[in-house]
């Protein structure tokens, strides 16, 4: 490699974040092991070039390869979800949400989202945030007893408050989205229907969660969480919509696209067409529900009680409030990473909140089943119920080592015949 040679202090980070990353456990929800392909057209010459524009359509010559990667792109995806349009070219899920919002809405417009602190994203119109800076954000939470989603309380909310758009979409809650649900309500008063599918976008193609298309209006994805590309965010709309979408992308709210990035969404999108793809997707849930079974035979009290997609909600609260962050750190010097989360009607704040949320999509790609979510949900509830037992932490911390040098990540990523790290 020739940065150990020009630049060994970033080399030897690059070194030290691979070894990180062989020797725990992630179970952060929203991250991913790529591909070596992936890693690849990352790393490639595309990085080189600048297009605004689009296909057939640029500002700067010397496009020719570049359309055609994007071009192709822009068909996978299509092809992948049932879209009739897409736009390949956001740098990420935030920058992609401010586009659609700016397609479908002037400033000062009222827009529906899911509460931040019961399982929504930030965008989705939180006070700090440009969504809920820019526009009038109404949140719908979930059922104080059940912990869903009330729809009720969504159709209440359109009703009375009359928006153009309806959000429907999640980054911390354990249960189906009912699109169909949500779209009743848009039809019933006319308002968009947009879907923010970037954490289950990799189930919706496998099968295993239910999709927004053909019928909701406009969706947006992010690539790196299970679908398991590089970081960036693809927005699908119908046809109808297509050029305002991608005028609001480009010139509307971003500059030249990330070449290096369009092709290795290109690449990841073609794995995600495989036929493996559907039992990865598959395992992720599988490997999500073995795990929010090992921590409810445990006692381990679960938002919703448990999951039906990739990802685990532990309430802490029957330990104590805001115990979230301490529970993260205790586990981290375990070797499992995780990360503190609000849960439904926190009583403590953001920052320090009173859960965790865990996810299977990294675990699964490392090839881990079964018996690996047994193990680690017996560690899990064992170092969330004793968190200041650093003997504890260690003791297990050689257990993960041991598992992790089980299912090595350079297996997946790297050729073979590179040394594991
Ligand atoms: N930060 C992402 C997540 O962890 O869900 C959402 O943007």
């Amino acid at each position: 490699m020739n940065l150990e040679n020009t630049d060994p202090e970033i080399y030897s980070l690059m070194e030290k974040e691979i070894l990180r990353q062989q020797e725990t456990i992630n179970l952060i929800a929203s991250e991913n092991y790529v591909s070596r392909s992936v890693l690849e057209a990352t790393a490639s010459v595309l990085t080189n070039k600048y297009s605004e524009g689009y296909p057939q359509q640029r500002y700067y010559q010397g496009n020719e390869i570049v359309d055609a990667t994007e071009i192709i792109a822009i068909e996978r995806a299509k092809k992948l979800f049932g879209a009739e349009h897409a736009n390949v070219q956001p740098y990420s899920g935030s920058p992609a949400n401010a586009a659609v919002y700016m397609a479908f809405l002037n400033p000062g417009d009222t827009f529906i989202g899911f509460d931040l602190s019961c399982g929504g994203h930030l965008t989705h119109g939180h006070p700090v945030n440009f969504s809920g800076k820019t526009y009038r954000a109404v949140n719908y939470s979930v059922d104080k007893t059940t912990e869903k989603i009330d729809m009720d309380e969504v159709r209440r909310l359109a009703l009375e408050h009359g928006p153009k758009m309806i959000i429907s979409g999640l980054t911390a809650y354990p249960r189906q989205i009912d699109f169909s649900a949500f779209q009743k309500i848009a039809d019933e008063i006319g308002a968009i229907h947009f879907a923010d599918i970037s954490h289950i976008s990799g189930l919706i193609i496998g099968s295993v969660h239910p999709s927004p298309f053909p019928f909701c209006d406009v969706a947006m994805t992010t690539t790196h969480k299970t679908l398991r590309g590089p970081r960036g965010a693809i927005i699908l709309c119908q046809k109808k919509y297509a050029k305002q979408i991608d005028r609001a992308v480009f010139p509307g709210s971003q500059g030249g696209p990330h070449d290096h990035i369009t092709a290795a969404k290109a690449v990841a999108l073609k794995e995600a067409l495989s036929p493996d793809f559907k039992r990865y997707a598959e395992t992720i849930l599988a490997n999500a529900k073995a795990l929010a079974d090992e921590l409810t035979g445990r006692k381990i009290k679960l938002v919703t009680g448990g999951t039906d997609n990739h990802m685990v909600l532990i309430n802490l609260l029957p330990l104590g409030i805001g115990l979230g962050r301490p529970a993260a750190v205790a586990l981290e010097n375990a070797g499992i990473v995780t990360n503190a989360n609000t849960v439904p009607f926190d009583p403590s704040t953001p920052f320090k909140p009173s859960g965790i949320r865990i996810g299977t999509p990294a675990v699964t790609t490392r090839g881990m089943r079964d018996s690996e979510m047994a193990k680690i949900g017996r560690w899990i509830a064992a170092i969330v119920t004793d968190q200041n037992n650093l003997k504890l932490q260690a003791g297990i911390k050689d257990e993960v080592g041991q598992l992790c040098r089980e299912f090595p990540i350079t297996k997946y990523i790297f050729p073979p015949g590179r040394p594991s790290a």
